[in-house]
């Protein structure tokens, strides 16, 4: 019997026009469902996940530099052991977060390519060195403190496997949290060079930890439409002081200030308020020039380099038994 081609009206119900799967999307995203790979979405919005969660999953592995420069120097066998759970646990994450970037169509080797080009971004927070051990503590209380703030909201973003990878995250990310808190709390109230040195920690790590959750609201260009979307449920500025009054209260717990003599209680608003973020540290750290750009991106890509013949062992591995499988089919 001849093909012929289908009526308009059957092509129609088949395969729905542009306006149709646009409309689809939106009514997906303002149910609350989750949009999953195969589902048609906005090329901006498949974009936008790319850059976020390429930025994120570059952060993840890019962020084990500055911890992992303590695991030979930590200072018992059991801090050890928990600091390199921590790092392996940031690996982890990298991978889950290229794997949920993956399912947009790019491929993770071209995404590494790309930071090691300089050409996407990570966390700002890992270009600051690690010189104490109370840096440790500084990093597992506020910035995986900030990680939690600003990841729980992800968890409910509207691209299912991106929330999906988060809710593991945050979970790990709160036992990283609560052993960077234990860390400060023992050297705090050890000898007063203990002290001084967690003090010293929290001073270079707080104001870098308010930056992490990026520009304030009315400088940032893209979160009106992640939150339209719902890949952002609140805006930088609202997580950001969600954080401060988190962290507040745990510094007193810790016996350690703030660096910030504006720091102050408003009863009216209920919040913390805070003093001014020095922005242009912020845009010199994203724009290549902060403390530790340059040592982080060439550790990385030597890494990289380094770990080449993993890479190929593991694909000759894989080829040997995609072959085997294909002859007992064939057989
Ligand atoms: N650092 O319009 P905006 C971790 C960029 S890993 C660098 O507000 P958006 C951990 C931003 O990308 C923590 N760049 O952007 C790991 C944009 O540039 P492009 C990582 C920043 O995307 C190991 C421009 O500034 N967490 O937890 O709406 C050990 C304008 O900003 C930063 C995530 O990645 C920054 N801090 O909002 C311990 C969470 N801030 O791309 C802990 C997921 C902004 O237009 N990401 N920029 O050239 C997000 O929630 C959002 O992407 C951001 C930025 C809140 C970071």
């Amino acid at each position: 019997m001849p093909v012929t081609d289908p009526s308009p009206a059957l092509q129609a119900a088949v395969e729905p026009d542009e306006a149709a799967l646009a409309e689809r999307f939106e009514r997906t995203v303002a149910a609350e469902e989750r949009i999953e790979p195969r589902d048609w979405m906005p090329e901006a919005y498949r974009k936008t996940l790319i850059r976020q969660i390429a930025q994120h999953a570059h952060s993840e592995i890019i962020g084990m530099q500055p911890e992992g420069n303590w695991i030979t120097r930590a200072p018992s066998l059991r801090r050890k052991a928990i600091l390199l759970a921590k790092v392996q646990d940031e690996a982890g994450h990298g991978l889950y977060l290229y794997s949920a970037a993956e399912t947009l169509g790019v491929d993770r080797a071209e995404l590494l390519d790309l930071l090691h080009a300089g050409r996407q971004k990570y966390s700002s927070i890992f270009n600051y060195p690690t010189p104490t051990w109370a840096d440790v503590g500084a990093i597992g209380w506020l910035v995986d403190g900030a990680a939690i703030v600003n990841q729980v909201p992800i968890t409910r973003c509207s691209y299912g496997p991106y929330a999906r990878a988060m809710v593991r995250i945050c979970k790990e990310e709160s036992f990283h949290q609560r052993q960077g808190f234990e860390i400060l709390h023992h050297l705090s109230s050890g000898t007063p060079e203990q002290h001084a040195m967690a003090q010293d920690a929290v001073d270079r790590w707080w104001w870098p930890s308010l930056m992490m959750f990026g520009p304030p609201d009315d400088a940032s260009p893209n979160s009106a439409r992640s939150m339209a979307w719902k890949i952002k449920r609140f805006s930088n500025d609202e997580l950001r002081q969600r954080f401060v009054d988190m962290a507040v209260p745990q510094a007193e717990a810790l016996g350690l200030t703030l660096p910030d003599p504006e720091l102050r209680w408003d009863a009216e608003s209920g919040h913390y308020r805070f003093g001014a973020i020095d922005w242009t540290e912020f845009h010199e750290v994203l724009r290549g020039n902060g403390p530790c750009n340059a040592l982080r991106v060439e550790h990385r890509v030597r890494a990289h380099e380094e770990g080449a013949w993993v890479r190929e062992a593991a694909d000759a591995y894989a080829a040997k038994h995609a072959a085997r499988a294909g002859a007992e089919v064939a057989a």
